[in-house]
């Protein structure tokens, strides 16, 4: 893996915009504070601590009450950009369309976003990364009632059109719809967990959350449109991640096939319908059956009224994997489609050297495969909204500090952007590190870290790491324009 591992530092346009994303579970702690409500990972954590390394968030970053220090720290490093998601429970307790607005909530979203500002820095807003309210999920589980979920939500997003779209002009309406669906709520790895419980159906659920997910998505994307686009004049739209997938044997067709269709499967789910305004998948239509259900006409032509009102493509991307179509038969449920990933292949080459997380590797060219193939189906301008690692070794502090290896990382990765846009004419626009700072890591716990900046949990000492300054000086030098 020696070769092609080496950072060019190649050029990127002048206008780049590049920053760090949060998500308010994951940093904000102040888990009662101020009359905020509980969330699922709120329960999910303190319920079966066993399910998040014994931890939970309740305090982890404190940026509740430090977001001076933190929007400071940011402008220190020279960010144009800052994007985090807001926790519906501090906004709306209870969740639901009657129940009560928490103006001390509200309050807290006021102030980062005008510290932001005042700082030149612009913010960027995750309506959804995770954490529905938990009387939500108590009521009627959340995602897996569409018609309930869809009115509570689209009421959400219009309370924070209302309150905060004359200063926010970039929104996300969902983080990540695959993990909330497939990890949530078919493995259970993380909140809600429900599958968890004896009496559910993973066969359908999970689809039937992709569905709900999908119909809020575009129900609120013709608000935001009809209602406040006009007036605010900003952008809407959402965040799909996914790995990219290479065959592991390039020479079998039905490898070359699987690769293709497991991104269908990953991302062709949402995006075909959201960005082309078009029903789910062939392949994914034909694979599941009746466990995918199906769009109304009144759906679709939801979905083909606001398909171009999406103003970007949000990619979370981290890294690749080999694919193999098996043969022998799929399970009775299986709903991979009998596929199965890993990081080496037939030849026993490894696909880039391992952060500390199995399934993230370096590997910087399926990263520019995945910005072609998503700009050749969508055609959309792309904000990478997700983007980082964690190092091996960062249980010690020199290394944890000096991370060199997330720098060889970022190097690489914005290195592809710069060929993408370059030699492939893909349209890249932004670039948002994952993350500003080490912090809660869902089933992980505070296990690894992803920071730019590394946080002390017993101080809350925040410490900037080597990464945070290369990132600053890499961005001066790659943006200067030497034509
Ligand atoms: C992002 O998700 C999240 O948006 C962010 O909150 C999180 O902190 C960050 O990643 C780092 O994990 O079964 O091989 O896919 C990325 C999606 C979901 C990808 C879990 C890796 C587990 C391994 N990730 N998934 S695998």
């Amino acid at each position: 893996t020696g070769s092609g591992f080496a950072v060019k530092n190649l050029k990127l346009p002048p206008d780049f915009v590049w920053g760090a994303a949060t998500a308010a579970y994951q940093i904000e702690g102040g888990a009662s504070q101020d009359g905020k409500g509980k969330s699922i990972w709120d329960i999910y954590s303190h319920l079966e601590p066993s399910r998040t390394n014994g931890e939970n968030a309740d305090i982890t970053c404190d940026h509740y009450n430090r977001i001076d220090e933190d929007v400071k720290l940011m402008k220190s490093l020279g960010m144009d950009t800052y994007r985090f998601s807001m926790a519906w429970s501090r906004i709306i307790p209870q969740g639901g369309r009657h129940d009560p607005v928490n103006e001390a909530g509200i309050s807290f979203y006021n102030r980062l976003i005008d510290a932001l500002l005042a700082h030149d820095i612009t913010p960027s807003v995750t309506l959804y990364h995770w954490d529905v309210p938990q009387a939500l999920y108590d009521r009627y589980k959340a995602f897996l009632n569409t018609t309930e979920f869809r009115a509570d939500y689209e009421r959400y997003a219009r309370l924070c059109f209302t309150r905060f779209g004359d200063r926010v002009k970039s929104w996300v309406t969902f983080n990540e719809p695959y993990i909330i669906s497939i990890f949530g709520h078919l493995n259970g790895s993380l909140a809600p967990g429900h599958c968890l419980e004896a009496s559910t159906d993973t066969k359908t659920e999970p689809w039937r959350v992709g569905h709900t997910i999908i119909l809020s998505h575009a129900s609120v994307v013709q608000i935001y449109a009809n209602e406040f686009q006009l007036s605010q004049n900003g952008k809407i739209s959402i965040v799909l991640n996914g790995h990219f997938y290479e065959p592991h044997d390039a020479t079998k067709k039905a490898d070359i096939d699987a690769a293709q269709l497991r991104l269908e499967f990953y991302i062709g789910w949402f995006g075909d319908p959201i960005f082309l305004g078009k029903d789910y998948p062939a392949s994914m239509k034909e694979y599941l059956g009746a466990r995918l259900p199906s769009f109304t006409p009144e759906d679709l032509k939801l979905l083909k009224d606001t398909y171009s009102i999406n103003g970007f493509y949000g990619m979370n991307h981290y890294s690749t994997k080999f694919v193999r179509q098996l043969t022998t038969p799929a399970e009775e449920d299986d709903w991979t489609r009998n596929i199965e990933e890993s990081s080496v292949n037939n030849k026993g080459e490894e696909i880039g050297p391992a952060s500390s997380m199995p399934w993230l590797r370096i590997a910087p060219g399926g990263f520019r495969k995945m910005l072609n193939w998503v700009w050749d189906r969508y055609r959309l301008p792309i904000l990478v909204t997700e983007n980082g690692c964690p190092c091996p070794g960062e249980a010690d502090l020199r290394v944890a500090i000096d991370d060199q290896f997330r720098q060889r990382y970022i190097g690489l990765y914005l290195d592809s952007i710069s060929q993408a846009i370059y030699e492939d004419g893909v349209k890249v626009e932004g670039y948002y590190v994952w993350s500003l700072m080490d912090n809660f890591e869902w089933s992980s716990g505070y296990g690894p870290r992803y920071g730019i900046v590394h946080v002390d949990f017993d101080t809350l000492k925040r410490t900037p790491k080597n990464s945070a300054y290369y990132l600053q000086t890499t961005f001066q030098e790659r943006r200067k324009d030497v034509a």
